[in-house]
């Protein structure tokens, strides 16, 4: 008896995970209008259900983005690396600055964990491989892809919010340096603005070395600046609705 209970136990768990997340999924998803929730999870399960979660390349999403396209809104995006509590504090306070976060697949998925096994239909929302564990895992790839996306969908004038308060706040290995400064064009891109959030006693200013290798990345042709704005400068503007977008920074 005693078995028997503990195998409907890790049955019923199992269970609740791969419902866990679906029903996670259709809840934000459904906060979107003119989306079919439904068909759009199954195109997403897809993509990783069945299959090693180390081995879920980042095309595997492929169809899920043919699916759900990005819907780019020029001179509003904003990119960000290191920084993604001061950004999302920001965004979500003044209508200033569009984020992955703020599209449908980016707003739905973000802070999920999700991963398949070989052989099998479950989904599981623990126990999936980290993000450095290894290259092509389920999560990971699905932020490539995402970013890859909103890159290519990026125009006019973009922003980027980056960390003063760390010693490379433009590191070769994140998905803003490896991914989306690459994919940044003249002239469909024109600038892109790096704000660079600083705390009181910070030593990194726009004078920072890593700067330097961003400014090299960059397509000839767009125009770069950068500004170092102060943690509390931020804040500031973002809690008082009165100072308008433009004034921030
Ligand atoms: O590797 P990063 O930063 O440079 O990635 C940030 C960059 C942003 O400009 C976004 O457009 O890439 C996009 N992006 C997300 O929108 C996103 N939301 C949540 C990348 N990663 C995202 N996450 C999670 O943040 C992701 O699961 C991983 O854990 C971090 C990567 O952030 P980072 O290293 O600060």
């Amino acid at each position: 008896l005693v078995i028997i209970v503990a195998v409907l136990l890790v049955v019923v768990i199992k269970d609740n995970e791969t419902n866990q997340l679906e029903k996670s999924f259709l809840t934000r998803c459904e906060a979107f209008e003119g989306y079919n929730c439904e068909e759009i999870w199954i195109i997403f399960k897809n993509a990783f259900v069945q299959k090693d979660p180390c081995k879920v390349p980042m095309e595997a999403y492929d169809l899920l983005f043919t699916a759900v396209p990005t819907k780019p809104s020029c001179n509003r995006m904003m990119f960000w690396t290191k920084t993604k509590d001061f950004v999302h504090d920001f965004t979500g306070k003044k209508d200033c600055f569009v984020t992955l976060e703020n599209m449908m697949l980016g707003s739905v998925l973000d802070g999920l964990t999700w991963c398949g096994k070989e052989n099998s239909d479950e989904i599981f929302t623990s126990g999936c491989p980290g993000w450095t564990d290894c290259e092509n895992n389920a999560v990971r790839s699905f932020w490539n892809k995402a970013s890859t996306e909103f890159a290519d969908a990026a125009c006019g004038d973009v922003s980027a919010m980056l960390n003063g308060s760390i010693a490379t706040p433009y590191a070769p290995t994140s998905i803003f340096a490896s991914i989306e400064v690459k994919r940044f064009t003249s002239p469909r891109v024109r600038s892109l603005t790096v704000v660079l959030v600083t705390e009181e006693k910070d030593v990194t200013n726009c004078t920072n070395a890593s700067l330097k290798n961003l400014q090299n990345d960059l397509d000839k042709g767009i125009k770069y600046s950068c500004k170092e704005v102060a943690e509390s400068q931020l804040q500031e503007c973002s809690n008082n609705p009165e100072k308008p977008c433009g004034t921030c920074w």
